[in-house]
């Protein structure tokens, strides 16, 4: 690492393996290089178990030593699973694409009666929960539009209609975005109506919509969603009801590195409340057939840098994925080495991000992402939602609990 450069590294500290390697701690070795000397006190506090401020995130954010970036957030990442890097085998499921948001971000909703907009009825959304894949499914991901006009009970009922033909696998459904819709539009408090889902059968939410709270970017980019605060609110009230949920972040549009770390300090703290974070996933703006396409792509060095400063300020939460659709599967790969412990899951089916321009397969098999993890070193460990070992046969699967 850093061979060729003048380094600026530690003459007043011991061998790194000596003043912060635990002897539980087996796996990194190699010592810690770095030409940036913002990075040393920060080295100096992840080490020694300290929480990072909003300077130290900022600095993470500014720096262009990547390896010793990444050097700090496989540290951390080691220290929490070891070698272990988690998949799933699950399936999406967008029951529609119809949404009266609009955002400018997003290639996938569609005006009620636009070219390409499409409503599951209840019976196609159960064939298709039931299609494309061979081997058993652990969790359906279902995220969808806001639709002006399906009532609450299409919700309760597909969720509950999944709950029935399928009881053993964990329903990941509707983002925070959705569930404040939907209780406007059924006059119901969201924890009434977080209540009324966790009935029919809803076992966490998954993480989108959170964008970034930062008011001045989102009314740019999701101007008709609900703010930062009402994300945040609606998460603390899905905890408190005992829903765990995932937490995500939008970057790559016009948001600065000032907004990416508001972000992440205000999920810390809700984090610190509640504990109802399971994971966290930075998902990289997708600018094709948006009105924002005159954007770039994310490069894959500020892919790689976002995993890592991700691991190393949410020091609360226990996973950071880097989701293989969003990042591709080859940077998703390294990002194994960067901070990330999951790459997600088989998904089958993807649509968001292909509207968006994404060049991803739809889905990958198990054995694909099972060998994107051995080649990056690490050990597979097929999960579910919940983060508790699946061990399975051809057919069928058993959760460790
Ligand atoms: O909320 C929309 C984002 C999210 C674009 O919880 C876009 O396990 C990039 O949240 N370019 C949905 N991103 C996806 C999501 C997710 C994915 C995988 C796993 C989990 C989880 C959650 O995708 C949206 C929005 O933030 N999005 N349009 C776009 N053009």
């Amino acid at each position: 690492m850093g061979c060729c450069r003048p380094l600026l590294s530690l003459p007043s500290l011991p061998a790194v393996s000596s003043i912060a390697m635990p002897a539980s701690h087996p796996f990194q070795t190699h010592a810690f290089q770095t030409d940036d000397s913002r990075l040393l006190p920060i080295r100096d506090k992840v080490l020694a178990g300290e929480r990072l401020n909003e300077a130290d995130a900022l600095a993470l954010y500014g720096t262009g030593d990547i390896l010793a970036l990444g050097w700090l957030a496989n540290w951390v990442r080691e220290r929490m699973h070891g070698d272990k890097a988690y998949f799933n085998v699950n399936r999406h499921i967008n029951p529609t694409n119809v949404c009266v948001a609009a955002c400018r971000l997003c290639a996938f909703g569609r005006k009620k009666d636009a070219p390409g907009a499409y409503t599951m009825a209840l019976e196609e959304a159960f064939s298709t929960a039931a299609s494309g894949y061979t081997e058993a499914i652990t969790e359906f991901h279902i995220v969808g539009g806001l639709h002006p006009d399906l009532p609450f009970e299409y919700f309760l009922d597909l969720v509950s209609g999944l709950k029935e033909r399928f009881p053993q696998v964990h329903m990941k459904a509707f983002t925070m975005v959705e569930v404040a819709y939907l209780a406007k539009r059924a006059k119901l408090t969201i924890r009434e109506t977080l209540e009324k889902m966790k009935q029919a059968g809803v076992d966490s939410l998954p993480g989108g919509g959170a964008e970034i709270f930062s008011d001045r970017v989102r009314h740019i980019i999701c101007d008709h969603k609900i703010d930062g605060d009402q994300w945040l609110d609606t998460a603390r009230l899905a905890h408190q009801i005992g829903l765990k949920s995932n937490a995500t972040m939008l970057y790559g549009h016009i948001e600065n590195d000032e907004d990416r770390v508001d972000h992440l300090l205000k999920l810390r703290a809700l984090q610190d409340e509640t504990g109802g974070f399971q994971t966290f996933i930075p998902l990289a703006f997708h600018p094709a057939n948006t009105p924002l396409q005159h954007l770039f792509t994310t490069t894959g060095m500020l892919d790689i840098k976002q995993i890592a400063v991700s691991r190393l300020v949410l020091d609360n939460f226990a996973h950071v994925k880097s989701y293989w659709q969003m990042m591709t599967p080859k940077i998703a790969q390294i990002s194994l080495r960067f901070g990330a412990d999951d790459i997600d899951g088989t998904v089958v089916e993807e649509k968001i991000y292909h509207d968006a321009g994404a060049t991803t397969p739809q889905g990958l098999r198990r054995h694909d992402l099972v060998r994107l993890i051995q080649e990056a070193g690490r050990e597979p460990i097929e999960r579910d939602t919940l983060y508790r070992p699946v061990t399975r046969t051809e057919t069928s699967f058993t959760v460790s609990v």
